[in-house]
């Protein structure tokens, strides 16, 4: 007997509860988007409509609805509802019943309802207290501020009062330096109505205990619930395999596993590596004739060995991802929720963010802690197209309290969501926090964000005993428990756990992963990303704004001014804006009005980063890794993102996809007098090939062409040229010549660069005319483009959503450049071949100032 579920999100009405009138409600969704969807709200992402709706979170809600249940449900011998997630203090009623009292958004409450149903009119009424007026007392109790770096607490009216550490509640809800302040409350995931009788089979996990090519040793560890205590057979099957075990289960809950050996597995691999093959086990629980399922489940994973290896190396302690006992180098992004209000994300969006990581050859995505333990769509998704999860507990840039009720809540959180997610193979590993060893510096004296300053030693003791109990204790354990063996690394970044002042991260280090921001924060020049370097750079970035059409989304013409205050609203970086000013006057020239700032904010981000990607490339086996600070956006904003909140792809995405290619040439003229090329590969078979090296001036006159033999072994770096600047030159014109390096593989173009000899802004640049044709028999989908003279970061804009093949690239006369288009859709694909409609084509010279363009 199979159990029952029943989804509960019909018919639900809510109001403040000191109001009377009832408005249809959206379930899973929270208040704003239900005020927002009656229109009680203004768009709260338009303007500075932020500001509007702060009184929402200092209000009592509720919520109701009512359902009928079948007879067969309510003769189940077990009905249970299933919370999965209520945001965040919660009184549950059912039939006017107290049945469950919430205070952690990222749990999973289960309630024994079976003797309160009824047959018709069941009434479930859920009380949400304000997350705010919850808090503050425990504030004043406590008698100091913890720190809450990023809470705005000003922009909620509250002035220093940081209440977001005492809730669990996604960080981010309290604002962020790149995330506006919605503090919000509901019902986030879905309500089940579960019935069973007899047998049930609660959780289901396949461990992995060793995996091999030719075999993989499993363990089906099964979380079992039966009324009549006496022998099972427990059978699991999947393709390629069938086993069974006879166990005698107790009457209630147990645990029971089977170990079972699958042969010549196919193994799950990260993209570029392989395939990311899934397979589906299906997991029953069988009287002992063996013929009858009583209870049933279906688990999804992939096999795969994954360990996280630091081991003593010629310079100091490794830190590098091995699939499959291969070394992989991991390049990806720091994931943050898709938005302020998470229940607005569509599956089109999670598979739209999941396939642009793939598309723009990353491999890795690390959830960072102060969002949400991700929705299960998103890592079914990078289980699908192959990208590996650096997962963080939910805790960033802050202290937190270390109260028993508060710690107990944590380890129901952790256990909730490492049972939801331990199944999937994209999970690499599992991450403490964000950023709060090397915040707080609790050894040494002088160190961190100057935290430690405001408290007295008792204090900071204390602060300091409370973290080990959460990072070094509690979720450790939580781990061997549920994932024995998998790695954990208690924050992002340390040192290693020396437990002295050597723990602390620094900028750049021999061992453990680094968070470089001298680049943006310090306003270093990017020069420094190549001096940085850590084991695995899992945060560095450089903000950009969002493009014009995606400005237009939140802002009025006239607000298109840097200091107007919907332009400030949507700058939650206080130096942000001070920030690009400064490095575009290092780097670039003056745009010539607002639109032409946008453009060249994200080129000059996009520069930023590549030189950042490849320096870390560059350089390994030393680095292993590069995450950079951020894939997405919560909302329309100036950020690091590569992609705005609408999905469009910035300059950066583009550039990324460049830079982070499996196969490529990273040119480095970071030596006096040296031009030199190397080799990136991070697929397993070897790379050679010609690298032709043409040398050109910018009205496409050819000067000198070379070729040179290549090689190196797969998934390693290797500089494969060294070549003289000046004998490069020979004493032509820096400022005009260009040099274009192609990496050819039978006949086939597989990488090709442009290197130039001075700084972009002192290059004399004229005008670019860009022709466009349409490739014969395409149906208008593929183009070809050519240019006049050196068009700098050509960009193609269409009015249509969706990509281009390459976008932000260069061109120089006697270059045909192919570019196609993808629309967004829906479907089993995020993007698909099309027409892009109205097109515009322009390049640098279309955006700076006139007088900075050659005649
Ligand atoms: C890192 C992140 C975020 C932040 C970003 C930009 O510290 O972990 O907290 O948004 O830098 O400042």
């Amino acid at each position: 007997m199979q159990e029952t579920k029943v989804v509960l999100n019909k018919d639900w009405t809510f109001k403040a509860c000191d109001e009377q009138d009832w408005k249809n409600a959206v379930v899973p969704g929270f208040v704003h988007t239900d005020l927002l969807k009656n229109g009680l709200i203004q768009d709260p992402f338009y303007g500075t409509n932020e500001k509007l709706v702060q009184w929402i979170d200092k209000k009592d809600w509720e919520y109701k609805t009512t359902f009928q249940v079948a007879d067969e449900i309510r003769s189940e011998e077990h009905v249970d509802l299933i919370f999965h997630g209520l945001d965040t203090y919660a009184d549950v009623y059912l039939n006017g019943i107290p049945i469950l009292s919430a205070d952690n958004m990222f749990r999973v409450w289960d309630v024994n309802v079976k003797t309160i149903l009824k047959a018709v009119d069941n009434e479930l009424r859920i009380v949400f207290r304000s997350p705010i007026q919850e808090d503050l007392p425990k504030l004043e109790e406590l008698g100091y501020q913890l720190p809450a770096a990023n809470d705005q607490s000003e922009v909620g009216g509250l002035s220093q009062k940081r209440v977001s550490i005492f809730a669990r509640k996604a960080p981010y809800h309290y604002g962020w330096d790149w995330g506006p302040r919605f503090v919000t409350s509901g019902i986030w995931r879905d309500i089940e109505l579960r019935a069973w009788s007899e047998d049930y089979i609660a959780d289901a996990y396949i461990h992995q205990n060793k995996v091999s090519e030719s075999v993989a040793t499993l363990t089906a560890v099964l979380e079992v619930n039966v009324d009549q205590a006496g022998p099972r057979v427990i059978r699991i099957e999947t393709d390629g395999g069938e086993w069974t075990k006879e166990a005698s289960l107790p009457a209630g809950e147990s645990k029971v596993s089977v170990d079972f050996e699958l042969e010549s597995p196919k193994l799950w691999w990260s993209r570029g590596l392989g395939e990311p093959h899934m397979y589906t086990f299906k997991v029953q629980l069988l009287d002992t004739t063996g013929s009858r399922a009583k209870a049933e489940r279906q688990i999804k994973t992939g096999i795969r060995s994954i360990r996280l290896v630091q081991e003593a190396d010629e310079y100091g302690t490794s830190f590098y991802f091995e699939l499959n006992g291969v070394p992989v180098f991991a390049k990806g992004a720091n994931h943050i929720p898709n938005d302020s209000f998470i229940t607005e994300v569509t599956y089109e969006r999670y598979r739209h963010e999941i396939e642009s990581a793939a598309l723009a050859n990353m491999n890795m995505l690390r959830v960072w802690g102060g969002g949400i333990y991700e929705q299960d769509v998103f890592y079914d998704l990078c289980d699908e197209y192959g990208i590996l999860v650096w997962q963080d507990f939910m805790f960033a840039c802050s202290m937190y309290p270390g109260d028993e009720a508060f710690l107990a809540s944590v380890r129901h959180e952790a256990i909730d969501n490492m049972k939801r997610l331990r199944n999937h193979p994209s999970i690499a590993l599992w991450c403490g926090n964000n950023e709060m060893d090397s915040a707080w510096a609790h050894y040494n004296e002088n160190g961190g964000w100057g935290w430690k300053k405001d408290f007295t030693q008792e204090q900071r003791e204390k602060i300091w005993a409370d973290y080990e109990a959460i990072f070094h204790h509690l979720l450790p354990e939580v781990i061997e428990e549920l994932v024995p063996g998998a790695d954990y690394w208690p924050s992002s970044p340390i040192v290693s756990i020396s437990n002295d002042i050597n723990q602390h991260a620094t900028t750049s280090s021999v061992t453990g992963d680094v968070h470089y921001w001298g680049v943006w924060h310090n306003a270093e020049p990017f020069e420094n990303y190549n001096l940085q370097l850590g084991r695995f750079m899992s945060e560095y970035g450089f903000q950009s704004f969002p493009e014009h059409k995606s400005v237009l989304r939140y802002a009025e013409p006239l607000d298109l001014e840097l200091t107007s205050d919907v332009m400030m609203a949507h700058q939650k970086n206080g130096d942000g804006n001070r920030l690009i000013k400064e490095y575009m006057d290092m780097y670039m020239t003056e745009p010539k009005d607002f639109p032409s700032f946008l453009y060249m904010s994200q080129v000059l981000q996009a520069d930023a980063m590549k030189v950042a990607i490849e320096a870390h490339r560059r350089n390994r086996p030393f680095v292993m890794g590069t995450l950079y600070w951020q894939m997405n956006d919560t909302w329309p904003v100036a950020s690091w993102a590569g992609m705005d909140y609408y999905g469009n792809w910035k300059a950066l995405h583009y550039y990324a996809k460049r830079s982070f290619a499996d196969e490529m040439i990273s040119i480095d003229d970071t030596k006096p007098g040296r031009v030199d090329l190397y080799l990136l590969s991070d697929v397993l078979q070897p790379l050679e090939g010609n690298i032709s090296i043409r040398i050109a001036d910018f009205d496409g006159t050819l000067h000198e062409v070379q070729t040179h033999l290549v090689s190196i072994a797969g998934n390693t770096t290797g500089l494969v040229l060294s070549l003289d600047r000046e004998q490069l030159l020979r004493g032509r014109d820096e400022q005009r010549t260009v040099m274009i390096v192609e990496l050819v593989r039978k006949g086939e173009v597989i990488d090709s660069q442009k290197h130039y000899f001075v700084p972009f802004k002192d290059m004399k640049l004229t005008k670019a005319q860009i022709e466009i044709t349409e490739v014969e028999g395409s149906e208008g989908t593929k183009f070809h483009l050519k240019t006049s003279v050196l068009a700098k970061q050509v960009w193609l804009d269409s009015n249509q959503e969706g990509i281009f093949s390459d976008n932000f690239f260069d061109l120089i006369p006697g270059e045909t450049k192919e570019v196609s288009f993808f629309a967004r859709r829906g479907g089993e694909q995020a993007f698909e071949l099309a027409n892009p409609g109205e097109l515009k084509i322009r390049s640098m010279s279309d955006f700076i100032k006139e007088t900075q363009v050659q005649k």
